[in-house]
């Protein structure tokens, strides 16, 4: 296969994309997009997104968008090791904790919403509070939903869709200071999780550039 996702190294969807191909132990190339330049939005990048949206991945001339539908061709391309459980319960389950981060928290702290708010005159406090508002709001409901079927993942004992998307949403967490004391078993996942080198490679710091 051959594979190239446009990412951007801090960019939370993008490293959700980027544990998922090492997890399948798929080789990449990587074409950096640079958000803090609005590099998403130029004309030559939305050719390839229309949405003006990092991650984005070619996979033999196809390009695929959003970071979940990506996530899931991947398992469907490669399905070893799996993304979701195979009972029909339990792939609804883990599914619906993925979403409560990519639908639920991501959305509402995204670049272009933090950078509406300042544009409405919300200074930085102002945008910082919004931020761990949300995050922490979205976090307690994480929690509650996965604690009951937690084991060493957020589902039982395997890696998943969920876990895939809870480390990049706690690396944000820590990132904008937002204290996770309340969330024991996302911290005690994240912990077993980051700690495998699927999701150490893919962690931002590996992958800054140079000059980050
Ligand atoms: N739902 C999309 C979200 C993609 C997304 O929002 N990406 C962010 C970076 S994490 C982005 O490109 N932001 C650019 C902007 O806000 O202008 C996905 O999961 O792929």
């Amino acid at each position: 296969m051959n594979l190239t996702l446009f990412d951007y190294y801090r960019s939370s969807a993008s490293y959700r994309v980027r544990i998922a191909l090492n997890l399948k132990g798929l080789a990449y190339h990587r074409v950096p997009i640079n958000l803090l330049e609005s590099e998403q939005k130029g004309e030559a990048y939305r050719k390839r997104n229309p949405q003006g949206f990092v991650p984005m991945l070619e996979a033999d001339g196809a390009r695929l968008t959003q970071s979940l539908a990506i996530i899931d061709w991947l398992d469907s391309a490669r399905p070893d090791p799996a993304f979701y459980p195979a009972d029909p319960g339990d792939r609804a389950h883990v599914l619906a904790l993925a979403l409560a981060v990519a639908c639920d928290i991501h959305p509402l702290n995204n670049l272009r919403v933090l950078k509406h708010l300042s544009s409405m005159g919300i200074e930085q406090a102002g945008r910082d509070d919004w931020y761990r508002h949300w995050v922490r709001e979205g976090l307690a409901g994480l929690e509650a939903l996965a604690a009951p079927r937690a084991g060493r993942f957020l589902f039982g004992d395997s890696v998943t869709a969920a876990d895939i998307c809870l480390v990049p949403q706690l690396f944000n967490a820590r990132r904008f200071e937002v204290a996770l004391d309340a969330f024991p078993t996302l911290v005690r996942v994240d912990a077993e999780a980051t700690a495998l080198a699927p999701f150490a490679e893919a962690h931002p710091d590996r992958v800054a550039p140079a000059a980050a």
